[in-house]
């Protein structure tokens, strides 16, 4: 058994593994050397060498725990049909929604538009370097693709006034979603995913009446799936501030929380495995600094299961040199 799901499955506290959330990517000079060379984001995610070797990049840098596939959240609107663009300095850009060509596709056309990332996932679980550490597979949490595929951009940059008005159109998406999300993770895990994290980084953008509707039951039938094909899943509500009763609701296996909950409050509340929470702008301050913080997660958590990753995706300006840093903080502690 792996670092990871020992601390997920058997809850044990005396080991630490530790992954980050956007560990493949931008922060590196080699992930831009390959960048550069393809302009086109959903072209490179859809390159099965080129997405395993962008995978396997940090894990060949750093004593990570775990692989997390190189692919994007918003992979499933692009085999939804829905254009998918990625623009430099405003990131992704969506087309209009047509919801009868949405209704109207099944799941082998969608299998098919996406098919290299399972190609991808199945030969970096098959490299040498992952033996005795994890694959991580991921979605979005239904939310957080309705946010992008409604707004079309980016909620930093504007959310729609009148995102909520067509509630038909919400209801037929989200149940759409739901469909082709279980089909992406199924696959996933047949080829070779044995963790599934649900990214939902929008969540914090709701109001407490919405969160069931919109966040609980989605996600809750997502979990449940999951799990019913017997590998754990770790949910990342990003900003819900109430984490005991998502946790509660939604059923995770794992909770990774953000960088604005108060860590010693989820070790007390919380009684599932915890994972991540420090800032990522810590690792653009200094190695004493680092080392302060990250004991300060490790010190906390010291009696619960807990694997170590941040609060939010490692930021673009990073020095490898903090990340290599950081790793062997928490593999030394
Ligand atoms: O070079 C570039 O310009 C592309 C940057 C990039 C990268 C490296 C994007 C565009 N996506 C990714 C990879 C990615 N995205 C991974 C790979 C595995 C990893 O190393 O972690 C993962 C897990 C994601 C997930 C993802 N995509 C999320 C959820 C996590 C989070 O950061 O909140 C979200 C919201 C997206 C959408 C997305 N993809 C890319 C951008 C610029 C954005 C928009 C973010 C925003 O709205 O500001």
């Amino acid at each position: 058994m792996t670092m990871l799901k020992d601390v997920i499955i058997n809850k044990k506290t005396d080991i630490n593994p530790i992954w980050i959330m956007r560990q493949a990517g931008r922060y590196l000079p080699e992930f831009r050397e390959i960048r550069k060379k393809n302009s086109d984001f959903i072209k490179l995610c859809l390159n099965q060498n080129l997405a395993t070797e962008i995978t396997l990049q940090p894990l060949k840098r750093f004593d990570l725990d775990a692989a997390i596939i190189f692919s994007d959240i918003l992979m499933v609107p692009y085999g939804l049909n829905q254009k998918v663009e990625f623009k430099k300095n405003f990131g992704p850009l969506l087309g209009d929604i047509n919801i009868e060509e949405i209704s109207e596709i099944n799941e082998d056309d969608f299998v098919k538009k996406i098919n290299p990332i399972y190609e991808a996932i199945n030969s970096v679980r098959n490299d040498e370097i992952l033996k005795n550490k994890s694959t991580i597979g991921f979605v979005g949490a239904p939310w957080t693709l309705l946010v992008y595929m409604i707004n079309k951009q980016s909620p930093k940059i504007k959310l729609k006034d009148n995102f909520f008005d067509d509630d038909i159109l919400i209801r037929k998406i989200l149940i759409i979603l739901e469909k082709f999300l279980k089909i992406h993770i199924k696959n996933q895990i047949k080829s070779g995913a044995q963790i599934i994290q649900i990214f939902d980084s929008w969540a914090g953008l709701l109001e407490k009446k919405d969160l069931l509707n919109y966040i609980y039951s989605p996600t809750l039938n997502l979990v449940e799936y999951t799990k019913s094909l017997n590998i754990p899943v770790i949910c990342f509500p990003r900003g819900i501030n109430d984490y005991k009763t998502y946790c509660e609701t939604v059923k995770p296996d794992a909770i990774c929380i953000d960088y604005e909950v108060d860590p010693i409050k989820i070790s007390k509340n919380i009684k599932i495995p915890v994972q991540g929470g420090m800032d990522p702008k810590v690792l653009l301050t200094d190695k004493e600094n680092l080392k302060k913080e990250a004991k300060k997660y490790l010190d906390i958590f010291k009696d619960h299961p807990y694997i170590f990753n941040l609060g939010h995706g490692v930021l673009p300006e990073t020095d490898p040199n903090m990340m290599d840093c950081l790793v062997k903080i928490v593999k030394d502690y």
